[in-house]
């Protein structure tokens, strides 16, 4: 059984949604970071940085925070979600691509764009800029693909999982994804997913999953 410590946020729906995919057993427990809970002292045991989400994996007693290491980590357990041979490393690269870009500029999107606007159009200009060149790179890599990576057309990966709950908050970042054909294309693919929208909901029914 896996303790998976989450929120509703794009970093706490990059897992739900991987272990709904994977069909394993888990209990999800809410960590409601708009009260300040990821500053519980018996969270700091599990999640040493103060976010969500983390896990604890009580047939291996390992425990882990930040989305990469467990999405490669549940990959490695299961053996799905990481294309193999040739293919494996560019996934990792563009899971990697995510946790370095798309995750800290669209946050940063959300945090000056979303809930502080007016407060610096410096900043507001600058990460929306930035998410705006992050948008054209992946649609660019979605060029002939249904996927981020894998072989020919692609197959679905924890690239794809990490990337497609960030995308999933366009109408935040005040961005149409029909400026993106590519990526709006392979978002819909995805959102169509039943392990999708099942994690999505994860640990609560905030909205449905937001359509294009
Ligand atoms: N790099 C981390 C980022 C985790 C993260 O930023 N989580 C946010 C929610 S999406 C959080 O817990 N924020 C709480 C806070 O800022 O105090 C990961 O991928 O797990």
């Amino acid at each position: 059984m896996i303790d998976l410590y989450t929120w509703t946020t794009p970093n706490g729906r990059k897992v739900s949604i991987m272990l709904e995919e994977l069909g394993v057993a888990y209990n999800a427990h809410p960590i409601d970071i708009s009260k300040g809970e990821q500053f519980a002292p018996e969270f700091l045991k599990i999640a040493p940085n103060n976010r969500i989400p983390a896990i604890v994996d009580h047939e291996t007693g390992i425990s882990m925070m930040e989305t990469g290491a467990i999405m490669l980590y549940l990959a490695e357990k299961y053996e799905r979600f990481l294309p193999e041979g040739d293919e494996k490393w560019p996934a990792i690269e563009w899971l990697m691509w995510q946790m370095g870009g798309v995750g800290p500029m669209f946050g940063q999107v959300h945090h000056f764009v979303k809930y502080n606007r007016g407060k610096s159009s410096y900043a507001e200009e600058r990460y929306s800029t930035e998410a705006k060149r992050l948008y054209g790179v992946l649609n660019t890599r979605l060029e002939g693909r249904d996927f981020i990576a894998g072989a020919g057309r692609g197959e679905y990966s924890i690239a794809d999982m990490a990337t497609w709950p960030w995308v999933s908050r366009f109408e935040w970042q005040e961005v149409d994804l029909n400026d993106y054909p590519n990526v709006k294309e392979w978002y819909l693919r995805i959102a169509g997913r039943p392990a999708v929208q099942r994690g999505y909901q994860v640990p609560k029914y905030t909205t449905e999953v937001p359509m294009p």
